[in-house]
Parts: C-alpha cells; structure tokens; sequence
C-alpha cells in the first residue's frame, strides 16, 4: 500500500500525540497519585441517608468565607434543593449518589463533574458574584432526568 508523504507525516503526528497522552496519563495516575474527583472517599450507596455528614445535606460552615456543602444526589433530584451561599464564599462540595450516575454541574460556574454511586465527588469553588444559579445533573439518569435541576442562590 502506498501512501502519500503528507499522509505518512500527518499519521505520524496523530500517532505521536496519541501516544504523548497515554503516557502524561499513565504518568499521572502512576507516578503523582491522580485520581478522578470521585474516586478518593468511598460510601455505601444503601446507607448514604443514614451517614453523616449526608444525613444533613446542606451548607456547613467551617470558617469566615469557608464552606463545605453535603450533596446527595438521587432520581430526579438533589439535596438540599437550594442552597444560599454568602457572596464571596470559597465553597467545597461533596457529593454522592444513592442510585445510579448523575452530574453535578453549574454551567455558569465551570463546576462539572460525575457522581457515582459508591463514591464521593468533591469539587471547590470560590463564589464571587451575586445570583441565582442553576445546578443541573447533566448525566441521562433516567426517565426524569430533564427535571434534575435545583439553585444555588449567592446572596
Ligand atoms: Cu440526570
């Protein structure tokens, strides 16, 4: 088979960045430790109701401007279904499932991540403008997954 010389170095390319990935990943994950966000605390998804912190989700004050939010996550909703964060707050959610896979994501924010069952995801962020936003799972749940939507209210 012959192929042209630009084919050759264009798969040459395509083939050395493929490779160039693999292994910043490999590296990441073996040498550093990485981990996705939702695989560092496990949890019994059976029990996520009846374990603290998640038995209360809501907002937790740690200190001035420091929060951490306890999420649960479960079909078709969250909660707590609203949540007020002072303005400028620096907010560290925890999240988890009782069910099946969900998203966690607040568009106007860059929060997205995956919730599994089994697992808790912890996501920050440092809240810096007034409003109300909107928390969407953005993960196909099931049936009612399009009514999966609460707010976080930045006051
Ligand atoms: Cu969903």
């Amino acid at each position: 088979m012959h192929l042209h010389r630009l084919e050759r170095v264009w798969l040459t390319f395509g083939a050395a960045i493929l490779v160039l990935f693999l292994a910043t990943i490999t590296t990441a994950a073996v040498v550093e430790g990485f981990v996705p966000p939702s695989h560092v605390q496990s949890i019994d998804p059976a029990k996520v109701r009846v374990t603290p912190p998640f038995d209360k989700p809501g907002l937790h004050r740690l200190a001035s401007g420091s929060y951490e939010a306890y999420y649960v996550a479960a079909i078709f909703s969250f909660s707590p279904h609203e949540l007020v964060v002072p303005l400028g707050s620096h907010v560290t959610f925890y999240v988890t499932s009782t069910d099946v896979v969900h998203g966690f994501s607040v568009p106007e924010t860059g929060i997205n991540t995956m919730v599994t069952p089994g697992w808790v995801t912890t996501v920050s962020y440092t809240f810096r403008k007034r409003g109300r936003f909107l928390l969407v799972c953005n993960e196909y749940c099931g049936i009612g997954h399009q009514t999966m939507a609460d707010a976080i209210d930045v006051r």
